[in-house]
Formats: structure tokens, sequence, C-alpha cells
């Protein structure tokens, strides 16, 4: 019948910092998922869900494909499977800039499986078309159902990668409510915003190492709300990088995440950030689950 409804779960994979992210936002319209220049930055899987008169597709967006050396690398890549599991479609990201033996890799295994496998190849926006004819080239053997250029940033070729799913996605019932665009509750994307900020202004060692717990959000009026976060490191000398000198640092990473809380939440924010040594917390099943990586459902 051809206006029966469409829906399904499509799940977003690559290598980590290929702009998966970024697409699920792109797609969504709204930011749902954080995004950083730094490799690692999405450490769960989180839904974001697209809808029209005529179809629901919901997004999986999943940790970037790595060799994971501490639990939460353990728990990103289970996330990457779990992400992958009773999904109608799939999309395979990878970022033309940068396309090494791991793309590839994960683009063969990847093609393979039975169900539509999209490549998609990001970041367009940074590159000459030679360089695109020479990237298609390194992966057009391989069985997927279509190769698509996008730049998940300008939102090229997002309207040809929607058709492209519709076609492919099986008669079903919408999911979710219309309002609803991601599985995330608001204490996570809190979390989140603040850690995207961390991320953004620190380098090297200390971003991987950065967990953001809230510890308390309470609503003092109706348009005030007070939220307490404690911002955990693995180091004394990551400490004092982040608070910065006279405390800058720490007040321009909850100067700009306010400013996105707020306006998530619709509200004015009084934002109280303090940072934590958590030597290895990364390797503790009590750190895991009280920064809500647990694998345990
Ligand atoms: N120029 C350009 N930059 C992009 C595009 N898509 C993503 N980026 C940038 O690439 C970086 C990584 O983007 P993310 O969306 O965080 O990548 P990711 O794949 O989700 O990364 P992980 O969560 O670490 O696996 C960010 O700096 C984005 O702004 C694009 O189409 N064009
Ligand atoms: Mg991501």
């Amino acid at each position: 019948m051809p206006n029966e409804f469409k829906s399904g779960f499509i799940a977003i994979v690559g290598r980590p910092n290929v702009g998966k992210s970024t697409l699920l936002n792109s797609l969504v319209g709204e930011k749902v998922a954080i995004v950083s220049n730094r490799p690692q930055t999405t450490r769960n899987r989180l839904m974001g869900v697209v809808c029209d008169e005529k179809y629901q597709m919901v997004f999986v967006d999943t940790p970037g494909i790595h060799k994971p050396r501490t639990q939460l690398g353990n728990f990103m890549m289970q996330a990457v499977q779990e992400g992958m599991e009773g999904i109608d479609a799939l999309v395979v990201l990878v970022d033309v800039t940068a396309v090494g033996p791991g793309d590839r890799q994960i683009a063969e295994d990847m093609s393979r499986k039975k169900l539509p496998v999209l490549l998609l190849l990001n970041k367009i926006d940074l590159v000459q078309p030679q360089e695109l004819l020479r990237i298609i080239d390194i992966f057009k053997e391989m069985p997927f159902a279509a190769i698509l250029p996008i730049s998940a940033k300008t939102g090229e070729g997002l309207d040809t990668l929607r058709k492209e799913l519709l076609s492919r996605l099986p008669a079903g019932p919408k999911y979710f409510p219309d309002d609803m665009l991601t599985d995330q509750p608001e204490r996570v994307l809190c979390a989140e915003l603040i850690r995207e900020k961390a991320l953004r202004h620190l380098r090297d060692e200390v971003p991987h190492g950065i967990g953001v717990e809230i510890l308390r959000m309470e609503k003092k009026s109706d348009n005030l709300m007070e939220i307490h976060a404690d911002i955990y490191c693995e180091k004394d000398s990551h400490k004092s990088i982040i608070i910065g000198k006279h405390g800058a640092m720490l007040s321009l990473i909850g100067k700009e995440a306010r400013i996105d809380i707020e306006s998530l939440l619709g509200m004015r924010v009084n934002l109280q950030l303090w940072v934590k040594v958590r030597p290895d917390w990364r390797n503790s099943k009590a750190d895991l689950r009280t920064l809500g990586y647990d694998n345990r459902e």
C-alpha cells in the first residue's frame, strides 16, 4: 500500500569523530547529542526521533568504534553493539578528510549485515570533488545499499539520505509521540552539555578523563532552576587545569553550559560546579554506575 505509515530504527555507526552526533542533530533539527572535535565524545547510545505525516525514523547515535582500554571503553563498545540490535537499517559514517584502514574494516564488516546498510561519506564541505571520487573508489565494491556523500554540518545530501532511508523502511507504527525528540532525560542532557563545554576548552589527555555527575536539580521558582554538579577528573594536575587561573576556566565552562541549559529548560539557571579528583574512575564500577555508564539495564 503506497500510503501506509512507515517507521523504523536506524543506527548510526563509525569511528570516533566522523560526525555521527552532528548528523543526528541535523536530522532531528535540535541538539540532542553533544558534539566536539575530540574523539570519543559520545559515550552512550541515544535516540533522536524524526517525524513527518508519513513516517517516523528513530535514529540511534552510538559511541565511536575503537579498541577499548578501560571499563568505560568496554561500556562504550557494548553500547555500539546494543545500538545495532533490533534495527531496520544501518548508516555507516566515514570522514572523507581522514579515511583510514579502520574505516575500511568497519565499512567492510557492516556492509555484509543482512539489512539495508548505507555508507555516508561525511564532511564533503571540506574536500574537492576529485578527492571525493577517489574516496568513493575505495568503497564502491562493497555491498552497500547506497553510498551517499553528505555534510552533516551544512545539511548537504540529507534530503537524499531521508528519501533513501524512507524507501527502505517497513510499514510500521509511530513508536514515540510527535513531540518527543530524544530518549535522554533532562538530567542527562544537562550533564552532557557541561561535559561538552569541558571538552571544548580542555586538551591532551584531560578530556578523556572528564565525567559529570548532576548532584541536584532544584526548582527555586517558576523561572529558576538551581543545579549542582561535580566534574570528575583523574589527577590533581587535571583539576588545576580545569579550574584554571583564578577559576577562569571553570567559570568559562560554567557560563557556556548555563547558557545552553537555560535554553534547554526554558528558564534561568544557577549552575554550581565543583571539580573532584577520582583516580582511575574509568575503571571503577561504582563511579561508572554513578555517571550512568552501567552495563546492566
Ligand atoms: N566541516 C565539517 N565538520 C563536521 C561535519 N560533521 C561533523 N563535523 C565536525 O567533526 C567533529 C566531530 O563531530 P561529532 O559529531 O562529535 O563526531 P562523532 O562521530 O559523534 O564523534 P564521537 O562521538 O567521538 O564518536 C566536530 O568538530 C564537528 O563539528 C561536516 O559535515 N563538516
Ligand atoms: Mg558522537
